[in-house]
């Protein structure tokens, strides 16, 4: 089953993708084994009691308390679901790595239709947002006043990864719901206004082709244009691109050139450059 799947899914980049995949696999056969039994169950009744047997309804139905000890089995079987194995999951997906691990922090904000990508720079603390400071030249209302965002490095639909480095993403969104969707990283998570959800995963393999930041939430008439690119780099690689996409000197915030370019009059218009100051 989990072959089969694998022909219909994107390959697979991520440290808890193959659990994932399996997990897919095993609610398949188990839809599978549900969908032969019922449909089963259907024609023998179909049969049993076809009209020409019975003409006449019976109003008295069964007597027996089968059907309510079938129910009390469902019923432990969701309680057992639900307490071994949802929670605990549940709780391994909220539990955020922590610093000993180095995890690569970034905050990602959603918007009509582009994602605002800002990563912490070389002291590692994200600089102060305020949303008052919004604007479309400062799409994440970036404190231009606060030191601690001097280093940042904001992009607009680019995210950099490292390869065997966890990452813990902060989503957001500034305006309705989206989804930030990494297929390879078997990653996917709703961006709501209002609410910063913090989701983590761990590339383990290098790549860029064809890895798309998709958003899996119609959101607005250029939902099908709200895309963005990411990549997996070695530890090189990384610290190089994040050299060459540090802000100068003389300018607060740098943005790398949006790819692929909004197209005329549906989105904020902006340049590859924007210093703050
Ligand atoms: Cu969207």
């Amino acid at each position: 089953m989990e072959k089969f799947l694998a022909q219909y899914m994107p390959p697979d980049y991520s440290a808890h993708g193959p659990a994932l995949d399996q997990l897919n696999a095993m609610v398949h056969w188990l839809m599978l084994i549900l969908f032969v039994i019922w449909g089963a169950y259907f024609l023998f009744v179909l049969r049993r009691f076809r009209a020409s047997q019975h003409p006449k309804a019976s109003y008295t139905g069964v007597k027996s308390h089968v059907s309510s000890y079938g129910e009390i089995a469902v019923a432990v079987v969701e309680v057992i679901l639900l307490v071994g194995f949802s929670i605990p999951m549940w709780s391994r997906w909220t539990t955020v790595p922590d610093r000993g691990k180095n995890p690569l922090e970034v905050r990602v904000v959603a918007e009509q239709f582009a994602w605002n990508i800002q990563y912490p720079g070389a002291d590692g603390i994200f600089g102060r947002r305020d949303i008052k400071l919004v604007t479309s030249s400062n799409p994440l209302g970036l404190d231009p006043s606060d030191p601690r965002g001097k280093d940042d490095v904001v992009t607009l639909n680019q995210l950099h990864m490292q390869v065997g480095r966890p990452m813990l993403i902060h989503l957001s969104s500034k305006d309705v719901i989206h989804s930030f969707f990494l297929p390879y990283m078997r990653v996917k998570q709703d961006a709501i206004p209002g609410i910063e959800v913090a989701i983590h995963f761990t590339p383990v393999k290098e790549g860029e082709k064809d890895f798309e930041i998709a958003c899996a939430q119609l959101c607005g008439l250029g939902h099908y244009r709200m895309r963005g690119q990411y990549a997996v780099h070695n530890k090189a690689g990384f610290d190089r691109w994040l050299a060459e996409n540090a802000p100068q000197k003389t300018t607060a915030v740098a943005v790398t050139a949006p790819v692929p370019a909004p197209a005329a009059g549906t989105s904020p218009a902006r340049s590859s450059i924007q210093p703050v100051s």
